[in-house]
């Protein structure tokens, strides 16, 4: 398939699921516009329409709650196909939401996309109005998840870290009950391969946690310490400290010398953290349950996704060799879990499939600390993959099955995104 050719599917998935002013991730399986996934499909859409790609994260900000948070799906329309919906999430707002959050992408998103803008006053005007905002959201994490002021914040639902059924959360949620889990009926499984989703007692931990922070009437001052699943990940955790240290830069272009000064102090003590959740053993970042205070014996790409943030020479070269021995024990980087470990499942979503927004965000990042081969690997792989498989939600990185939903909107806009740099 020509470059021609892939450019002009990715474009197509993306206009076919797009609702005007947001995106859907794909028809079915997610019927909602969702955090991250808007924020890295914009970066795809504004090779085609820059301004209706600052108008997809505008749309989420229009939706931030007044603490600060910015949640994880905005229920625009109603939809019965997905479960939990706005009725069993029951945030009391006009626009239903969900009352969890999901990765802070934003803050980068918006930066890389005021960098290669043509039209230079529309993005003035669209990354000055967002700006405040993305710092609010900013503050928000580091005053609700980092109560005892770390420098690291905690994802308090495995939902948030946008990396659902990951080993990471086995142990942590051990914690989790299910008593009081009333009967419900699953949807994602009638819209994708069961074998390929996470499973039944990982559901019911998701819906426990969600009926004990709307029990606690969804306050943020008090869901982090009465959560029994507090788990600080160090790829959600990059990926703040990235858009911090993106939004200081941008900020300082923008003549907002204070919001920079802050956005920089964030940085500052979220990397002095950051080796605290280091494995020499393991050579690599692994997730720190806050409860237990324990490290997480878990081989993840949350643990690579650290050097998507500005982490020392010395760790990010250790990340960048740990990506190139998971490139010899499988044929498509970057398998979310190590395929070594005997818990690695190929098929089932986050415990060992790759998926190309975390290739496109750990590639950036070793870019940025220049490991380019490693990074050309990254790039090749997921191209491979679309040229296989097509436009898949993920995919198995051993034999480059397709899996999940199809037509998938953050893998085309990821698609647009690589061939720009093929
Ligand atoms: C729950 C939309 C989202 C992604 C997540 C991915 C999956 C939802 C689900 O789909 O999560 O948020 O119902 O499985 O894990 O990363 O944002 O694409």
């Amino acid at each position: 398939m020509s470059q021609v050719d892939l450019f002009q599917q990715a474009a197509d998935i993306l206009h076919e699921n797009d609702r005007g002013h947001y995106t859907i991730p794909t028809k079915g399986l997610y019927p909602f516009q969702w955090n991250w996934d808007s924020c890295l499909t914009a970066l795809g859409m504004a090779w085609l329409d820059e301004a209706r790609a600052w108008t997809e994260i505008d749309t989420l900000f229009v939706h931030q709650w007044d603490d600060g948070m910015v949640p994880h799906i905005i229920f625009h329309e109603p939809d019965e196909g997905y479960f939990p919906g706005p009725d069993v999430w029951d945030v009391g707002r006009e626009t239903p939401t969900t009352g969890i959050t999901q990765p802070a992408v934003a803050g980068f998103a918006v930066k890389r996309l005021y960098e290669r803008c043509q039209d230079r006053a529309l993005a003035r005007t669209r990354a000055s109005a967002l700006l405040p905002k993305i710092a609010d959201w900013h503050e928000w994490f580091y005053r609700c998840r980092d109560p005892q002021q770390t420098g690291l914040v905690a994802v308090l639902h495995p939902w948030e870290t946008g990396r659902d059924n990951s080993i990471d959360w086995d142990v942590p949620f051990e914690q989790v009950p299910t008593e009081g889990v009333g009967p419900y009926t699953r949807r994602d499984t009638q819209h994708a391969n069961p074998e390929h989703r996470p499973t039944q007692a990982q559901y019911d931990r998701y819906i426990w946690l969600v009926q004990h922070f709307r029990a606690l009437g969804w306050d943020n001052t008090r869901l982090h310490d009465a959560s029994p699943f507090q788990v600080v990940d160090p790829g959600f955790n990059a990926i703040l400290l990235r858009s911090c240290a993106d939004l200081a830069t941008l900020a300082d272009e923008l003549d907002m010398p204070a919001l920079a000064a802050r956005q920089r102090a964030l940085v500052a003590q979220g990397l002095a953290a950051f080796n605290t959740l280091w494995s020499e053993q393991h050579q690599q970042y692994l997730c720190q349950d806050r409860v237990s205070g324990e490290l997480i014996d878990s081989l993840s790409s949350g643990g690579l996704l650290a050097v998507f943030a500005g982490i020392d020479r010395t760790h990010a070269q250790k990340i960048a060799r740990r990506i190139e021995v998971l490139g010899s024990r499988c044929s498509y980087l970057v398998p979310s879990h190590d395929p070594a470990d005997p818990r690695f499942d190929g098929r089932r979503y986050w415990r060992g499939p790759s998926w190309l927004i975390v290739n496109y965000m750990i590639m950036d990042g070793l870019l940025e600390h220049g490991y380019e081969a490693t990074a050309e690997k990254i790039l090749r792989g997921s191209l491979a993959l679309i040229r296989e498989s097509g436009f898949a939600e993920y995919y198995d990185p051993l034999s480059g099955e397709p899996c999940g939903g199809g037509r998938f909107t953050w893998t085309a806009a990821m698609v647009l995104e690589f061939l720009q740099r093929d």
